[in-house]
């Protein structure tokens, strides 16, 4: 079975970092980088994650003018990142020169204050990361029926991300049969005392 795994790499200390993202490597499907990362290791943690050999994503939460979000993603491209997250709230049009199969889009995110003024207009986020075509959609393993709700505005082809297993309140197997494709899990693995384990327990329960 393919791991539906994303390691949300957290840890601002370099040499945990790698240390956590090689050993956690067999049971991932790819790592999620995130500013804790970067601020503490430099941009370069991307290249030497890049380098397991696995799918990257910049989690860099863009909400920015055109020529600011062109500045930024060419560097986290060129640095290795296969992928880069960035809020739908925005509209489409800052977007229009990134390459829509490079990009995961925010719909819903897992916190509780994500009702207060993300939820109301995530229908139509998911119309419009329908239209541009992109990779990825984030929605919350904390709230599973808003991912089946969400499998059925994106449609079949839009991969769904779902962050908050675990730590956050959601469970694996729940998320994963409401439609994700994959599951972000973070403080679950890397704060365990053997982060393979955790992940190796994680596939099982599924
Ligand atoms: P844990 O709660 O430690 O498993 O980490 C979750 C990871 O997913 C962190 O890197 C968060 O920044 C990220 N995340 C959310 O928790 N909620 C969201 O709505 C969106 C994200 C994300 O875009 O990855």
């Amino acid at each position: 079975m393919k791991s539906p795994i994303i390691l949300a790499l957290d840890l601002t200390d370099h040499e945990k970092a790698i240390q956590v993202a090689e050993s956690v490597k067999p049971h991932v499907w790819g790592y999620k980088i995130n500013w804790p990362a970067i601020l503490g290791s430099g941009k370069t943690i991307i290249s030497e994650i890049k380098a397991l050999g696995k799918p990257v994503i910049a989690d860099l939460k863009l909400a920015d003018i055109d020529n600011t979000l062109n500045l930024i993603t060419e560097q986290v491209f060129a640095a290795g990142a296969d992928y880069v997250i960035g809020h739908a709230f925005t509209g489409s049009e800052p977007y229009s020169q990134i390459d829509p199969k490079k990009l995961i889009l925010v719909v819903e995110m897992s916190h509780p204050g994500a009702i207060q003024f993300i939820q109301p207009l995530t229908e139509q986020f998911c119309s419009m990361a329908k239209t541009m075509g992109v990779w990825g959609v984030i929605a919350p393993a904390t709230r599973p029926e808003r991912v089946s709700q969400i499998r059925e505005w994106v449609g079949p082809d839009i991969k769904i991300l779902s962050p908050g297993v675990g730590a956050q309140g959601g469970t694996a197997s729940e998320v994963l049969k409401a439609g994700a494709d994959f599951i972000i899990v973070g403080r679950t693995i890397y704060n365990s005392e053997d982060p393979s384990e955790a992940a190796s327990k994680i596939l099982q329960s599924l």
